[in-house]
């Protein structure tokens, strides 16, 4: 039972690395308490290597002597398999004290709040209010600020520090599923974008309703990304499946019009997509996975099957090459990428019900 609680541990630190810029140096994305390394101690009982994994299990001994044992919680790939109340978190210094908090996002449509960091004192974290209603899967980060939907027809934004609500519109559904940021009008300003329909930012983005243009982006998925994949000119649009099979590019035509074209099908729930150039060759490419267990058990197409975490090498053209990362990990609903270390190339961290995962190039 202890290698649930090192999951459960390993998680939680995970989550909170994925999807943010590099606000620290140490790590991907966030450190947030410099001064105050964590130790663990404990009788290290088993050690497997299973490259490129390592599991360890370490038993710990209570205050009083005794060996205390710890249920899996709901989050996990156990038997007790269900929903943790955290579906996306953001490392991000909310109140600008130099200290790193965490913003959670728990099940849709309930509350999103932020954890404040006690500056190296000991105790929980306060927990802060920040939106009473999140509906958006896939939170989305623009410049301006923090993105999602706040009711099943209400887009809003959060500016930073501050974080107050800038209404985006209260006019438009709001899919549960599918969220980006991206110029795909080519005005160069970064727009709004669900699989329904984009927002167009306006000069000022403080400004409301945002100008909304109905689209079809086909059927439910995650992050949405917004690139020239075919190089004409035109902002495509690039998607993942959250819960059927599919990956996605849309080619952009005259009109608002988009065409789907399949990537892969090969594999169900990819439910994290990031863009990144993972070779260096200055093309963005993809990477996302299978997300495990989305719905449990049997929740769901194929929720057993092979989890791979995958990279579509981006030869242009909308041409791309697929390469399999590994089989035994697969992504959650966030993940990661970035270099360790300065001049690094970009390494990937997952985080989901299998566990915790580094890949290094
Ligand atoms: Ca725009
Ligand atoms: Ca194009
Ligand atoms: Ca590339």
């Amino acid at each position: 039972m202890i290698r649930n609680l090192l999951t459960i541990s390993a998680v939680t630190v995970g989550l909170l690395l994925a999807g943010l810029p590099a606000i620290a140096h140490h790590s991907i994305s966030a450190e947030f308490d410099p001064d105050k390394p964590i130790e663990f101690a404990g009788t290290v009982k088993v050690i497997e290597w299973t490259n490129p994994h390592i599991y360890t299990q370490v038993e710990v001994k209570q205050p009083d002597g005794s060996e205390k044992e710890f249920e899996g919680f709901m989050g996990a790939k156990t038997e007790q398999n269900g929903y943790s109340n955290n579906f996306q978190s953001f490392a991000h210094d909310v109140n600008g004290d130099g200290w790193v908090d965490e913003i959670v996002f728990g099940f849709p449509g309930q509350a999103a709040f932020w954890r404040e960091n006690p500056r190296g004192a000991s105790g929980d974290w306060v927990q802060h209010p920040l939106a009473p209603t999140a509906t958006s899967e896939s939170p989305a980060r623009a410049p301006w600020g923090l993105v999602f939907g706040t009711g099943p027809s209400r887009m809003s934004w959060f500016e930073p520090g501050s974080f107050t609500e800038h209404l985006i519109d209260n006019l438009h559904p709001v899919p549960v599923h599918g969220l980006g940021i991206g110029d795909l009008d080519g005005d160069g300003r970064l727009d709004v974008i669900t699989r329904t329909g984009y927002w167009s930012a306006p000069v000022d983005p403080r400004s409301s309703p945002w100008p909304f243009t109905p689209l079809d982006l086909g059927p439910d998925c995650a992050q949405i990304y917004v690139l020239d994949v075919n190089g004409d000119g035109l902002p495509d649009v690039v998607a993942s499946s959250a819960h059927q099979f599919g990956l996605w590019w849309y080619e952009q035509k005259p009109g608002h019009v988009f065409v789907q074209h399949q990537i892969d099908a090969s594999f169900s729930q990819s439910h994290a997509l990031q863009v990144a150039d993972l070779n260096g060759d200055g093309r963005p490419d993809l990477v996302t996975g299978k997300r495990v267990w989305a719905h449990g058990l049997t929740g769901d197409v194929d929720p057993g099957g092979t989890p791979f975490l995958v990279w579509y090498e981006n030869k242009g053209a909308g041409e791309w090459t697929k390469h399999v990362i590994d089989n035994s990990s697969g992504v959650g609903t966030q993940f990661a990428i970035g270099p360790l270390r300065a001049g690094g190339k970009p390494a990937i961290v997952v985080s989901n019900k299998n566990g915790v995962y580094l890949f290094e190039q």
